[in-house]
């Protein structure tokens, strides 16, 4: 019997056992049903980075491990979820962890998958090895639920390709990637600051310089998506975070700043959205602090809400739920 099936029909001393004790490493599918939000309830998922591929949503998140009584960030790898109508989920085995790349310390922070010609890519946040501060590396695999593997032998990109902007050891993190119309793929990152570059086609070498983009109380957590002629870069600002976006006509802009997205998340410090479109709806998704009783800044839990549009593309503020999108 799978025994975490039906866990997230109720949140007993069971689950929050399993919670408390620091997580679950799946080893094999796992399905249940998602009874609002957080989505899943019986471990921790931080940082969600969400796919749709082939009619199914694909959630990656990082797997908050930090015990209760302490508060940092301990996170050793990553999860992989899927969904054929955002009600019934399965989790897949752990397809990714930080120390899969062997020039990585740890620290599995944000991340993002995207699909390129029948390969998936997953660009992470770790903490390099032996150049002082985060990093972002690139692993690859044919399928969307792994197992994925470094694709470069080394980090795409580390904190003293930036020096110029910032001296921080933290500003390399939290990539997220886009591919144009044209099919110039992009990736942007940052905390305090925020870059981008062009990626090559085999998308795990750069193709032109780290330039720096300029957005109003930028902290961390770019996400780019793009709707019509629209192309929108929401972001984690200030702290405790506020998910703010900008607009523009171009991907590398300039950006117009339109003002807040989502408010501070319950109970969490951090906030961490990504946008989707799935079967003609647009989706929000996000982290909180909210299983009880230990959740909170370090250990989140991923949510998902309606996200919707005025006629002049602007978004509207999102309406965060605990019924979720059911
Ligand atoms: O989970 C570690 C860091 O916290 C992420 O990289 C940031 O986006 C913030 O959520």
């Amino acid at each position: 019997m799978n025994i975490l099936k039906g866990i997230n029909y109720r949140l007993g001393l069971f689950s929050v056992a399993l919670v408390a004790s620091g997580g679950l490493l799946a080893q094999s599918d796992t399905t249940f049903v998602a009874t609002g939000n957080p989505i899943v309830k019986y471990k921790y998922t931080a940082d969600p980075a969400a796919m749709v591929h082939n009619d199914k949503v694909y959630l990656y998140a990082g797997n908050d491990e930090c015990p209760p009584g302490s508060e940092h960030y301990l996170i050793n790898n990553w999860c992989v979820f899927s969904s054929p109508d955002l009600k019934t989920w399965t989790e897949h085995p752990v397809p990714l962890k930080a120390k899969d790349f062997s020039w990585a310390k740890g620290e599995a922070w944000a991340s993002q998958v995207i699909e390129r010609n029948g390969k998936f890519y997953w660009y992470v946040t770790v903490e390099h090895g032996t150049i002082p501060g985060k990093s972002i590396g690139v692993a690859v695999a044919d399928s969307p639920i792994g197992p994925f593997v470094d694709a470069r032998g080394s980090a795409l990109i580390t904190n003293n390709m930036t020096t110029e902007y910032t001296n921080i050891f933290w500003d390399d993190i939290d990539p997220t990637v886009f591919i144009d119309d044209d099919g110039q793929a992009y990736l942007y990152w940052g905390n305090t600051q925020c870059y981008y570059a062009r990626l090559k086609e085999n998308m795990i070498d750069l193709d032109g310089p780290i330039v720096a983009v300029e957005l109003p109380r930028f902290t961390e957590a770019p996400w780019i998506h793009k709707r019509g002629d629209w192309y929108y870069l929401s972001y984690a600002s200030e702290f405790p975070e506020k998910i703010c976006y900008a607009m523009s006509r171009n991907i590398t802009g300039p950006w117009e700043y339109k003002g807040i997205l989502n408010e501070i998340a319950g109970n969490s410090n951090t906030n961490h959205q990504a946008i989707i479109e799935f079967k003609g709806d647009w989706y929000f998704v996000y982290h909180n602090g909210s299983i009880n009783p230990h959740g909170g800044s370090f250990r989140r839990s991923t949510c998902i809400d309606r996200l919707y549009y005025n006629a002049d593309g602007t978004i509207k503020r999102i309406q965060m739920t605990t019924e979720g999108v059911q």
